[in-house]
């Protein structure tokens, strides 16, 4: 189906997808986040994709929520329509990894945006920022959680409270982002990551980011009792067999996803 605000290709088992508001450094309004979160379930289904890759511009990755669509909203209207509450649960709930490319402006819930992926590598010309406080408004899109989780309290609190933009050698310092590249590769290093994925046991990888997001919801104990169960769940599978036989045997690993 063809998008407006977004676009979608799939190439050798990645989807890449990117914000297309060129205009509005592709601030997210209601159309792009309903696209978005049909592209990603589109992806979840196709069987070809492996992984998913979410990008912007050079110049922003998305500068927030739109926020001229929103000004004039009403409680009522945010609270009824549940304000972007559907959409960000497609990107919450996918089981296949995604990969934030980041460049420039990720701001407001464009920074929310990059945090429900599964890793973020940004460029050095990144900028990430909740300065929704400015607009006399709390982020919305989970940003006064996960950004907590992701950098500690101090440092989140301060975010959200000043509006202050952090940059991408801040952001790698503070376990914001996996890694910082130059601008120009910034692409090219993110599929090479998305292509490697595709390259393992698709049950492994879904299995591994099932295990890494329980940490967040679940306690020590129980995490690890998850994983180990997990763990040997796979013993269950071709593709462990393969992939240990693949070892012993000092070849490389062809692995069938079952
Ligand atoms: N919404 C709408 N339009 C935007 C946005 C935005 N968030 N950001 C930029 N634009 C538009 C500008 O209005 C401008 O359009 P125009 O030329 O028609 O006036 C165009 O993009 C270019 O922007 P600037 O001229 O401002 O570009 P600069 O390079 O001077 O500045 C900035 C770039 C610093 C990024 C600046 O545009 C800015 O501060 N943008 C707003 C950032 C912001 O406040 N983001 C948070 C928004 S609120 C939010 O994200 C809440 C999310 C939770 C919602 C969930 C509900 C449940």
């Amino acid at each position: 189906m063809a998008f407006k605000t977004i676009t979608v290709d799939v190439d050798d088992h990645v989807c890449l997808i990117r914000l297309n508001r060129p205009d509005a450094l592709n601030a997210l309004n209601t159309a792009m986040l309903r696209e978005l979160a049909q592209a990603v379930d589109e992806a979840e289904r196709n069987e070809r994709v492996r992984c998913l890759v979410l990008a912007g511009s050079e110049k922003a990755f998305a500068a927030g929520a739109d926020v001229k669509e929103m000004s004039e909203k009403s409680f009522v209207d945010v609270f009824t329509e549940d304000l972007f509450g559907r959409e960000a649960h497609a990107l919450e709930r996918c089981r296949k990894p995604i990969i934030a490319a980041v460049a420039g402006y990720a701001l407001g819930g464009g920074c929310e945006l990059a945090m429900m992926c599964d890793f973020i590598i940004a460029a050095d010309t990144a900028k990430f920022g909740q300065p929704e406080i400015n607009l006399g408004v709390v982020a919305g899109l989970g940003g006064t959680q996960r950004l907590t989780r992701f950098v500690g309290k101090s440092k989140a609190m301060e975010m959200h409270l000043t509006g202050r933009f952090m940059d991408a050698e801040e952001a790698e310092r503070s376990g914001l982002v996996s890694r910082v590249v130059p601008a120009k590769k910034l692409m090219e290093e993110v599929m090479t990551a998305a292509q490697k994925i595709t390259e393992k046991s698709a049950v492994a990888v879904m299995a591994v980011k099932e295990s890494v997001n329980r940490s967040y919801e679940t306690t020590l104990s129980e995490g690890v009792l998850h994983e180990r169960r997990l763990f040997q769940a796979m013993f269950a599978t071709e593709d462990q067999a393969e992939g240990m036989g693949a070892f012993v045997d000092k070849r490389e690993a062809q692995f069938r996803d079952r």
